[in-house]
């Protein structure tokens, strides 16, 4: 796409998207697309729209609507605070128009840009005057040439309102979204300090909100979402997600807004306090439902001699899918003709997946969403299913971003006694923490090697990835093979990484399964928020370390969250299962 003739005309359409785009008819090419060493550059002129900024394909700002996201990415969180504003940090906005409006603050006394394509400032000078216009004689303003994470960093303490306007979150703004960068923006922030950064249009970008909303929840204060819309960026309600320093500035935000903007003496043209930018009633809704991803893993005692035959546990995986409310993708993947002792089933669903294997006459399923799982509901019906009278359950918090302990507090180890699917006698137990030194010790003994358990499942979650390597089914794919080796597990067939369209949907990426003889080896990735989530079951002792150390060196990720659970066991107790039930961290710098 990009440039592309259409009869006599020559007509621009965005790349941003795989599957939907939009389009301008271009009068006049002014600057043709040209590598900057960050990205690739493009100015165009149309009837319509003025001229145009596009970076790797995608549309920055047109002269016509630019005042309606500078102005609002600007002024929201200058007229948030209770108190008038004296430093300001811009990281990214090269071309000057957050910039422009915030200097239009008297009370600034400081604007200091950070950006890291000089390309950019230089070029949106030239042929874009307007947008910078009256920024570059400001004594006030500061050009820094650089890596917004790094001059950030320089910054502590020192910063009233911190602007992010970045490119999406591909390409060089990647870093942008990273914890460790919003954790640095935090740290730059002064008491009641506020920061604003783009996330996204919220129905075609529906991981980025919640994405950063939920990275930002444990670091900041304070967490708000500003919904705005504009012609340029397709799709509708467009998302700025702010964060504060301090509890005390958003509850009083519109009221701040409407106090000091009259006196503030600045005309807008498109912001005004008296328009909501609150999010529609459903984006609000998601920004809660979507935060985690949730998993139940469910060890279920079939009646004597029950051998559920494929058909029957295809059947329990759609009914499931039914009684979660998930649409299921494609058909079952099978690791063999029957469901025998060696058999796997995997059905990918909406939002993630479904799966099953038999351990005598334990059946070991699991049930993962990225959005709400009505957990009793799935271990219900699953155990209604398969006639099972109770069910040994894990009800695993997947992709959430606090801390190990938090963790632990939200993890759930319980019997389900049916029917009824809730917790059993003995309550809800919560898994041991151990250290990673601890675990990594050939001293350690996994589940199958000190026979608690005929089998095992290390449940990986790794944060702040690599995109690159998170994002395609080739990589993960790669990363599943490799993996497959390491732990010494014969593959069955090749990883099968279809295309559901999960990553443009309401879900969180596509998903990767290498099928193995003992078990199955499922990925499932999320994108927007730069982590991946990891399974894999075992009936043999794989190397722990190396296949943890393998995960995150391949995906580049800085910190995991494992877990080991036992499973197929029989007569043991609650407590022994939460005992043997362990779950760490592990880093890497
Ligand atoms: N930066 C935000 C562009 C967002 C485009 N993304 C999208 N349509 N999803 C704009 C830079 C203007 N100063």
């Amino acid at each position: 796409m990009g440039l592309t003739k259409r009869g006599p005309d020559l007509w621009f359409f965005e790349e941003l998207y795989s599957d939907v785009t939009y389009g301008f008819k271009v009068k006049n090419v002014v600057v043709p697309e040209t590598p900057t060493g960050f990205q690739r550059l493009m100015i165009l002129e149309s009837e319509r729209l003025g001229r145009v900024l596009v970076l790797d394909g995608i549309v920055q700002l047109t002269e016509e609507d630019e005042g309606i996201y500078h102005e609002w990415i600007a002024h929201w969180p200058l007229f948030a605070r209770g108190t008038p504003a004296e430093n300001v940090l811009i990281i990214g906005g090269g071309d000057g128009g957050v910039a422009r409006e915030v200097l239009r603050h008297r009370d600034v006394k400081s604007v200091t840009m950070a950006e890291i394509d000089k390309v950019v400032v230089d070029l949106c000078r030239e042929h874009m005057p307007s947008i910078s216009e009256g920024i570059w004689d400001d004594p006030r303003f500061h050009l820094i040439i650089g890596d917004g994470a790094e001059v950030i960093r320089r910054m502590k303490g020192q910063c009233d309102v911190i602007i992010i306007d970045s490119t999406d979150p591909i390409g060089p703004a990647q870093s942008l979204f990273n914890t460790s960068f919003y954790e640095s923006v935090y740290d730059a922030l002064r008491e009641d300090g506020v920061t604003i950064h783009q996330t996204g249009a919220l129905l075609l970008q529906p991981f980025e909100a919640p994405g950063s909303w939920r990275q930002m929840e444990r670091i900041f204060d304070d967490v708000r979402v500003v919904q705005f819309t504009n012609t340029s960026y397709m799709g509708g309600p467009f998302s700025l997600t702010a964060g504060s320093r301090g509890k005390r500035v958003f509850p009083l935000a519109e009221r701040n807004a409407r106090r000091r903007f009259r006196p503030s003496g600045i005309k807008t043209h498109w912001y005004s306090p008296e328009i909501s930018a609150v999010p529609y009633p459903e984006f609000s809704r998601r920004l809660e439902t979507d935060k985690y991803g949730e998993e139940v893993v469910m060890d279920l005692r079939l009646p004597a001699r029950r051998r559920p035959k494929v058909r029957q546990v295809a059947k329990w995986s759609r009914e499931l899918c039914q009684a979660i409310g998930m649409k299921a993708y494609g058909e079952p993947m099978l690791s063999g003709p029957d469901l025998g002792e060696d058999g796997t089933l995997v059905q990918y669903i909406e939002t993630s997946a479904i799966n099953y294997r038999r351990l005598g006459d334990i059946a070991a399923a699991n049930c993962f969403t990225c959005a709400h799982l009505p957990v009793d509901g799935a271990v219900g019906f699953t155990a209604g299913f398969f006639g099972a009278e109770s069910a040994l359950c894990w009800h695993l918090p997947r992709g959430a971003f606090g801390d190990l302990k938090s963790l632990r507090r939200e993890a759930r180890i319980y019997e389900a006694v049916l029917p009824g699917g809730g917790p059993g006698p003995a309550g809800i137990l919560r898994p041991r923490l151990a250290e990673a030194g601890e675990v990594f010790k050939p001293s350690f003994r996994l589940p199958v090697e000190s026979g608690f358990a005929p089998a095992f499942e290390l449940v990986l979650d790794i944060y702040d990835c690599a995109f690159d390597k998170i994002s395609s089914c080739e990589a993960v794919s790669g990363w599943a093979r490799e993996s497959a080796k390491i732990a010494g597990l014969k593959t069955v067939g090749r990883p099968e990484a279809p295309d559901f369209g999960h990553a443009k949907k309401k879900t969180a990426g596509p998903s990767v399964t290498q099928l193995l003889r003992e078990g199955s080896n499922i990925s499932h990735y999320s994108m927007n928020w730069l982590m991946i989530v990891v399974n894999l079951f075992s009936r043999s002792a794989i190397p722990l370390r190396r296949v943890i150390t393998q995960a995150m060196d391949f995906f580049e990720g800085k910190k995991a969250y494992a877990w080991i659970l036992p499973r197929g066991m029989k007569g043991r107790s609650l407590k022994d299962v939460a005992e043997n039930t362990v779950l760490f961290e592990v880093r890497r710098d």
